[in-house]
């Protein structure tokens, strides 16, 4: 079975949706710069500090600082059979360093899932998550940054994979669970590939 698989799309795509389902289905851990990026927040840290005004910003962490705390979640045990990346590689620089650290383990990317949504729902999605959840970066003018960076720096990354052979299209636009069965079809032919 396929076990090392990016999630990839705009904000509010549903790739965190997604890889939270995918990953109970397959047992591997799924690995969100996001999540991982709140609780340093949460917590307090150095990098936590660093990267708090810019997520309220909608920029992008430096890739410097994301890959070295991807490359610590990586060495954990439960990592070792696999993940699903959630939100990293968002730059080409970080696909890069990401298939740097999986050939130091022997491993390369399997499948990437590209979940696509148009602008409009996007922008409805994170404004009911905001009601709901109230996170500092779902405001009106940070979403609209948040996919201006998106446009800019990781949809390229769709040519990237396109050229290596890994990329599937889904239509993020319907409801979860019918885009959730198109994800699990992509991850089962990735791995009779
Ligand atoms: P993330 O936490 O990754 O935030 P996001 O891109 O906005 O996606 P999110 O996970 O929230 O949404 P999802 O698509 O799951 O990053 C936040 C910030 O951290 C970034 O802006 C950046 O500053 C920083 N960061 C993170 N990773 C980085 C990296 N690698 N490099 C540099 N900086 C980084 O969508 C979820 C929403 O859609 C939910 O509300 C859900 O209920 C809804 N939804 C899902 N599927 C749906 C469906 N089919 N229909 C209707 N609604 C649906």
């Amino acid at each position: 079975m396929a076990s090392t698989i990016v999630f990839f799309g705009p904000p509010g795509s549903g790739k965190g949706t997604q890889a939270s389902r995918l990953a109970v289905s397959l047992g591997i851990p799924q690995i969100s710069t996001g999540d991982l990026l709140r609780a340093h927040v949460k917590g307090g840290t150095e990098l936590g500090a660093i990267a708090k005004p810019i997520m309220e910003s909608g920029a992008l962490v430096p890739d410097e600082l994301v890959t070295r705390m991807l490359k610590q979640r990586l060495e954990e045990p439960d990592a070792k059979g696999g993940a699903l990346f959630d939100g990293y590689p968002r730059t080409l620089a970080q696909a890069e360093s990401l298939d740097g650290l999986l050939a130091e383990m022997g491993r390369k990317v399997d499948a990437v899932l590209f979940i696509d949504v148009p602008d409009e729902p996007i922008v409805e999605r994170l404004v009911k998550r905001a009601e709901i959840e109230g996170r500092a970066d779902d405001t009106p003018d940070t979403i609209r940054e948040r996919l201006r960076v998106y446009r800019e720096k990781t949809a390229p990354l769709a040519g990237r994979y396109a050229k290596a052979g890994t990329l599937v299209t889904i239509d993020g636009n319907r409801p979860v669970d019918t885009v959730a069965a198109d994800v699990a079809a992509a991850v089962r032919r990735a791995s009779s590939r």
